[in-house]
């Protein structure tokens, strides 16, 4: 007699005997036992699940697995399937999709999907003994570990870049002190791109549950991803370059809008700020030394004992009074929010709140109480309309005091104990869900009603918006900063890993806490760190409450110099960082790269001696180091480059040892970068000169730069109120052709000054066929702090020589040719 395999494990359990059937505790995909297709989608039936696999684009195909497939929503992706053109066909084993770009084979019996190129290479594909499985209601895939395969990207996560070897929880944490190798931390993105045999891939799993991403930790066999409920369901992307995954993935999710220029300056913050006269003191104290700054951030200590939507009358007088004063000599105000509501009769917040039914409930109907720093409060339901329109009314009272950002804190949510009860209910945007299908998205739609409320209350005006938790997506509401970091140098440059990081999943807008928050740096941490921040998209330096005072003064002459050196620097560079917040706006390029984005296939770039170098934008490469570092090791990836301050050359391929000094961070430009400068202000409300400065460095690569300006502050620019054009460098044509302008906004600057690096042989120049005269100009980009030189060296202005010109800022094509 013929037995089954059940069969056998019945009769031994009748014996009983104990065998484990993996059925019963594991619950896999199965066979597929139907097919339909339909135009760009198939639908499969397993024998335990259905499964929706959609082309999105020649580049996206998203596969969806369930028990049983129920409503489609989603809090991250705001795009549709793309009209693709796509064959799809199948025999009794498998069923092909195939795009221009890439195909899909998925084996019917049992289910398992592999992703190839046209001509066959596996790029991913499932392990086919474990595919998709469910233990209860947590649901898994299991990829098959490729050769070599390196894991980056998955947003704010601590340890090393190349995630392989480790797993990792995402559940929205609040992190206070965090160690550089505590999982999770405050935001979940459960997105990450895969590397191997010159191929990669990105895999975003759109799941707010808690999810857990396995990278090859305890096992040898694979990497996986899950959540602990809901659906499977991964959008899978290809590309032959790293770079397009994240645009792709930003097509999904969505690009940040631009941010308003003066979110790009210096900004002073500390926990906190209070009297209104402290906050004139450090706001003069920042002009009288000359440190350029554009904010300054309100911390709790602004509240009527911190209870939301109200100020300390004795502490702020006048807020309005306040912010027009600040805003006369510069500086914009951010204030922080939490999201708890202070239970309290007739605070104006609770009652409005208690009217409106907008909080958090239990089952039996309740509001959740939960303290915070006023105390038992309770929150709003951020997952449900009627709550963000509640909180968008309210923010009326930030806009009418004034107020230009909104610091969006505590949206883990953070509450005494941390452990909000499971059975707490949210509204899900009319899905109904429990906490733990809402927790992960919580922070970012708080961050969206502030983001939403603002740009209600004051049209026109581009808020700032900035959070601790978010989700995948967040990018379209908000900037995001890492949260309680400590004043350490290990933290310095983790701090730098979880910003690229997040580049590397859609989150342009990042900053940390320079100085740290907990704990005091000492003096060379902090210079270092303010060195770094100059380089950091968002530039905020904060510490906590009962720590030493953190503005650039505090830490002696030298470190001031040091400071008013960087944060110049970065007033100066302010043009070539807005065109790259341009590019994040439309194809969600970070501002801080990973070296992996642009040298992906390159070993030495993920060698975690080298892993925290990164570029901001794509021209500046900056090698950080602990402060107490002596002498620094630095790899220098294919291509020739240039010391940022003396134009020395280096040569690709190779790493070098530099000697550190307190007064400079190393930083390199690539070879025929393009780098447009201004003339140094102290706020952004202050016009610089009227010549834009480009620098052109030598080189053998072309580059089409695309330089991109408008006016800072409104949407005009979504209807044509922009001036952008490409500058494109040729070295075999010898030329700088800077095409005509699109756009109807007028440039602040009437010249272009060009500055040539590393042209020595730099002779006749034309332009458009008409020789044009040239200078000698001696560029030097930082104030030499020679009075505090170690060897007592006077030492003339550190700089080089190079070759300059100007040009009228003329609206139509301009050729230099040389
Ligand atoms: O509001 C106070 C702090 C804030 O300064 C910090 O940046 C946040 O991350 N906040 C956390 C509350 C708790 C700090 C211990």
């Amino acid at each position: 007699m013929k037995m089954t395999f059940r069969g056998v494990l019945a009769t031994l359990t009748i014996l009983g005997l104990n065998f484990v059937d993996a059925d019963a505790q594991v619950l896999p995909i199965g066979n597929v036992k139907s097919v339909v297709v339909n135009n760009q989608k198939v639908n499969l039936t397993t024998d335990h699940a259905q499964t929706e696999i959609t082309v999105y684009s020649a580049n996206i195909i998203r596969v969806r697995t369930d028990k049983s497939l129920k409503k489609d929503f989603s809090y991250a992706v705001i795009s549709q399937p793309k009209s693709t053109k796509v064959n799809i066909s199948q025999t009794d084993d498998v069923v092909i999709i195939q795009t221009d770009s890439l195909k899909a084979v998925i084996q019917k019996k049992p289910y398992a999907i592999s992703f190839q190129t046209l001509d066959g290479k596996i790029i991913n594909q499932d392990e086919v003994g474990l595919t998709t499985s469910w233990v209860g209601e947590e649901v898994t895939t299991y990829k098959k570990m490729q050769d070599g395969e390196r894991f980056i990207g998955l947003g704010e996560k601590t340890g090393n870049l190349d995630r392989k070897g480790n797993g990792y929880t995402n559940w929205n944490t609040d992190a206070f002190g965090y160690r550089t190798d505590q999982d999770p931390i405050y935001s979940t993105i459960p997105f990450y791109i895969g590397i191997h045999n010159k191929l990669n891939y990105g895999i975003f799993l759109d799941n707010t549950y808690q999810s857990d991403f396995n990278f090859g930790a305890s096992n040898n066999r694979f990497s996986s991803f899950g959540a602990q409920g809901g659906e499977m369901n991964y959008y899978f992307i290809y590309h032959k370059n790293l770079a397009d995954i994240i645009t792709s993935y930003t097509a999904l999710t969505g690009c940040m809008k631009m941010p308003p220029l003066w979110s790009l300056g210096y900004q002073q913050n500390r926990y906190s700020y209070y009297p209104d006269t402290e906050v004139y003191r450090i706001a003069q104290t920042l002009r009288e030394k000359k440190i350029p700054a554009d904010g300054i951030t309100l911390d709790i200590h602004y509240m009527d004992n911190y209870k939301l939507f109200t100020w300390d009358k004795q502490r702020f007088a006048n807020p309005l009074e306040m912010t027009k004063k600040l805003s006369s000599m510069g500086f914009k105000t951010t204030v922080i929010v939490d999201p708890g509501i202070k239970v309290e009769k007739n605070y104006g917040a609770y009652e409005r709140g208690l009217t409106d039914n907008i909080f958090i409930k239990y089952p039996d109907s309740t509001n959740y109480s939960g303290q915070v720093w006023p105390g038992w409060c309770h929150f709003p339901d951020f997952t449900s309309d009627k709550a963000r329109n509640w909180w968008k009314k309210e923010v009326k009272f930030f806009a009418e005091t004034g107020v230009s950002g909104i610091w969006n804190d505590m949206n883990e949510i953070a509450t005494w104990g941390q452990k909000m009860p499971s059975n707490v209910l949210f509204d899900y945007d009319g899905m109904k869900a429990s906490h733990k299908q809402a927790h992960n998205v919580y922070g970012m739609q708080m961050a969206r009603a502030s983001f939403e409320g603002i740009t209600e209350q004051v049209p026109n005006k581009r808020p700032f918006i900035l959070t601790r938790a978010g989700y995948a997506g967040m990018q379209r509401y908000t900037a995001k900063w890492t949260g309680d970091n400590r004043s350490e140098d290990n933290h310095m440059l983790l701090g730098v890993r979880l910003m690229n990081s997040l580049g590397l999943s859609g989150v342009a807008f990042t900053g940390m806490d320079i100085g740290g928050f907990t704990g005091n740096p000492t003096v060379g941490l902090y210079a270092r760190w303010i060195q770094i921040g100059a380089f950091n998209p968002y530039f905020r330096n904060h510490t906590a409450v009962n720590t030493k005072s953190s503005e650039p003064w505090s830490y002696g002459e030298e470190v001031l110099e040091i400071s008013r050196n960087y944060i110049s620097l970065r007033y100066k560079m302010l043009p070539y960082l807005y065109s790259a917040f341009y590019e994040a706006s439309t194809s969600g390029q970070p501002i801080m790269r990973s070296l992996a984005i642009d040298y992906t296939h390159d070993d030495k770039v993920y060698d975690t001696q080298f892993q925290n170098q990164f570029f901001f934008g794509k021209a500046i490469m900056v090698a950080p180091f602990e402060s107490t570092d002596k002498y620094g090791k630095v790899y220098f990836p294919k291509a020739t480059w240039y010391n940022l301050y003396t134009a020395d050359k280096e040569q690709g391929n190779q790493e070098k040892i530099i000697q550190l000094n307190m007064h400079k961070l190393p930083v390199y430009v690539k070879e025929s970068s393009i780098i447009p400068m201004q003339s140094l202000i102290q706020t952004t409300a202050e016009k610089p000169t009227d010549t834009l400065t480009i620098h052109v460095y030598k080189g053998e690569l072309n580059n089409n730069y695309v330089y991109y300006e408008d006016d800072g502050d409104s949407y005009n620019y979504e209807k044509g109120e922009f001036f952008k054009r490409v500058i494109s460098y040729s070295p075999s044509t010898k030329s700088l052709v800077f095409d005509k302008v699109e756009g109807n906004y007028k440039s602040k600057f009437n010249y272009i000054k060009v500055v040539f690096t590393g042209f020595d042989d730099l002779k006749a120049l034309k332009n458009t066929g008409k020789s044009i005269n040239t200078k000698n100009e001696f560029v030097s980009l930082l104030t030499p702090i020679s009075r505090f030189d170690p060897q007592g060296n006077s030492n003339p202005a550190e700089g080089y020589q190079a070759k300059s010109l100007i040009i009228k800022n003329d609206t139509g094509k301009i050729t230099l040719s040389w």
